[in-house]
């Protein structure tokens, strides 16, 4: 385990190629059930080069008018998520000391030519809980700075089976997805990657 910076935590190659496989496959079920969406940017109505969808009891969205929130249930087909598989639990609980199951599970789908701006991720009541990042198929360049925009940044290459883990004094940092790496996915054939992003979004002292 790599400290990228206080409590960004690195976990480079946490999954075994046969439970990257059988979390593919969960992640497959899921997109049936819950089809993947471009969310536009808020206001702007500009589309966002990544697709999503989710699974939890509460998931990431973001349209013109409402703007980046969670929701219960799927934008287009009205039905609530699907329910996170053990797979992906046995990390959260595995890699972090949260009493607390984790809400939403925002699945990110990048094609090669995707990308993810600087952003924070904010929208979470929750934020003395931790973030859990998975990494599934094609390789990416991450990039992270501190919680001030506009300051110094890094960036760190992610590949299939890496685990981030963000708490503490990086719960806020800045950070984005620069660029997928071409044909580097052993695991998807048709290439691209897939982010996993497991977050507490109501306090974790509230019942469940
Ligand atoms: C928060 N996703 O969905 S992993 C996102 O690879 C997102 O798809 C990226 O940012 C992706 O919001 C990055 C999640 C992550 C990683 C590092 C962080 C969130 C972080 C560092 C600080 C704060
Ligand atoms: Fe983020």
């Amino acid at each position: 385990m790599i400290e990228l910076a206080p409590g960004l935590i690195y976990l480079p190659d946490y999954l075994a190629r046969a439970a990257q496989e059988e979390m593919v496959d969960d992640v497959r079920a899921i997109v049936r059930a819950a089809p993947l969406f471009t969310p536009v940017m808020p206001r702007t109505g500009k589309a966002f080069s990544v697709q999503m969808t989710n699974c939890g009891t509460l998931g990431w969205m973001s349209d013109r008018d409402k703007g980046y929130r969670y929701e219960a249930h799927h934008p287009q087909t009205g039905e609530a998520w699907p329910a996170i598989p053990a797979s992906i639990l046995n990390v959260w609980r595995t890699v972090t000391d949260c009493p607390a199951s984790p809400e939403a599970c925002l699945v990110n789908f990048y094609t090669v030519d995707a990308r993810m701006g600087l952003h924070q991720d904010r929208d979470e009541e929750a934020l003395d809980a931790p973030v859990v990042s998975i990494s599934l198929g094609g390789s990416c360049l991450f990039r992270f700075g501190g919680a001030a925009r506009g300051g110094r940044t890094k960036s760190q290459r992610l590949n299939s089976g890496d685990v981030v883990v963000i708490g503490g004094p990086s719960r806020l940092c800045f950070h984005g997805v620069d660029r997928i790496y071409p044909a580097t996915s052993a695991l998807l054939a048709q290439g691209g990657r897939i982010n996993l992003t497991l977050r507490r979004v109501r306090p974790v002292q509230a019942p469940d």
